[in-house]
């Protein structure tokens, strides 16, 4: 079996789990804490050079990192991607938002505030207000666009959905008040609706 080398409380790790289980995809769940170091030191770079996860191992120990690639990869030829070329380039239009525009503002919000040591707290707190500045950038770039559509690409829920979710609705952590974006809140609850849906917390 597909081995999911993971955190618990990651966002980047809680999409390739609900993604998996909603495509009916079982994976072994191989556990590394946040502060442990594990992922650094030589067992996990051989696997990982850049030392993080999520990381998909097949069964043949080929290795894949990076969240929205293992999406991308589990659902091949799923309904989770639109069939239309213009809609897939949507799709991955709205993952790479979510890496480069979203991502590093709201998971980083809501680890410093939540997960990271006192220490880390201390060395990264200047930076927060800036890093919620846009994080609230990226909340209304998503609102105006659900506004318009119920969902990221195409007519139906995808992959671009999974990834957005898993930092977004876990927002509040990271001191988003996420009532500041309705279309944003009716479309959490449109994904949470979705049959197979599992929250962050549940682990197997
Ligand atoms: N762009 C990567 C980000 C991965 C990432 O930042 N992973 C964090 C957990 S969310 C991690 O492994 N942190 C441990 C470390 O950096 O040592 C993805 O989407 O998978």
């Amino acid at each position: 079996m597909r081995t999911l080398h993971q955190m618990q409380m990651s966002g980047n790790c809680y999409k390739i789990r609900l993604a998996s289980r909603q495509l009916g995809i079982p994976l072994a769940l191989k556990d590394y804490g946040l502060h442990d170091g594990e992922t650094r030191k030589a067992p996990f770079l051989a696997k990982n050079p850049n030392g993080r996860v999520p990381l998909l191992e097949l069964d043949d120990g080929r290795c894949l990192p990076e969240s929205n690639a293992i999406l991308w990869y589990l659902a091949e030829g799923s309904a989770l991607i639109p069939k239309d070329p213009w809609q897939r380039a949507q799709m991955l239009n709205w993952m790479f938002f979510e890496q480069y525009s979203h991502e590093p503002y709201i998971a980083v919000t809501r680890f410093l505030l939540t997960e990271a040591t006192p220490e880390m707290l201390e060395k990264r707190r200047a930076s927060i207000p800036d890093l919620q500045a846009r994080g609230r950038a990226a909340l209304g770039v998503m609102d105006t666009h659900l506004a318009k559509q119920e969902w990221f690409s195409g007519e139906r829920y995808g992959l671009a959905d999974i990834s957005l979710y898993g930092y977004t609705h876990a927002a509040d952590e990271g001191g988003y008040d996420l009532n500041h974006y309705p279309a944003v809140c009716a479309w959490l609850e449109r994904v949470r609706g979705q049959p197979g849906h599992i929250p962050l917390s549940e682990h197997w």
